[in-house]
């Protein structure tokens, strides 16, 4: 069991229609903690960063326009195996495939606009991490409080 942590996209279209507590939600209650969130609009340079892998293929211009689109919001999240657990908690890319009662079968229908992104290894969880969370220290949980009784 690896504590690990995973970088989460709420993208345009999920932003537009209202559901970003709602996906937030969905991540929060399987047990994923947040350790950091941001607000904010994706430039042009930071969505060619972000999706470099895709650069040259055919739905890659689409792709930039609509991450840029609005403003989105950017996550932490962590927990045992988290870059798994919120992959599953996504569903498959295409939200056609993904199963049902996973964000991008429930809300969604096509490939370009499948609501969330997660990282896809620890790797890539590194690496976007230190581009929507550059120079941001992420604070870390500790347990030794009661969240249910004052002492
Ligand atoms: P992201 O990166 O958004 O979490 O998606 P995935 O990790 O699940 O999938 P991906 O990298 O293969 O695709 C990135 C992004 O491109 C869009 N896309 C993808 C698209 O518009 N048309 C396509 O044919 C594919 C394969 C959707 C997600």
């Amino acid at each position: 069991m690896a504590l690990e942590r995973t970088l989460i996209l709420i993208k345009p279209d999920a932003m537009q229609r209202g559901l970003a507590g709602e996906i937030l939600a969905r991540f929060e209650r399987r047990g994923l903690r947040m350790v950091g969130l941001r607000l904010l609009k994706v430039d042009r340079d930071m969505a060619r960063q972000h999706y470099g892998e895709h650069e040259g293929k055919p739905f890659f211009n689409g792709l930039v326009k609509y991450i840029t689109s609005s403003p989105i919001i950017a996550g932490v999240l962590e927990g045992t195996n988290a870059v798994a657990a919120a992959r599953q908690i996504m569903g498959a890319t295409r939200p056609t495939e993904a199963a049902p009662g996973t964000i991008r079968a429930d809300f969604g229908l096509e490939v370009g606009r499948n609501l969330v992104h997660g990282s896809d290894s620890t790797a890539s969880a590194r690496r976007e991490i230190a581009i929507f969370f550059a120079g941001e220290r992420l604070p870390t949980w500790k347990r030794d409080v009661d969240p249910w009784v004052f002492e």
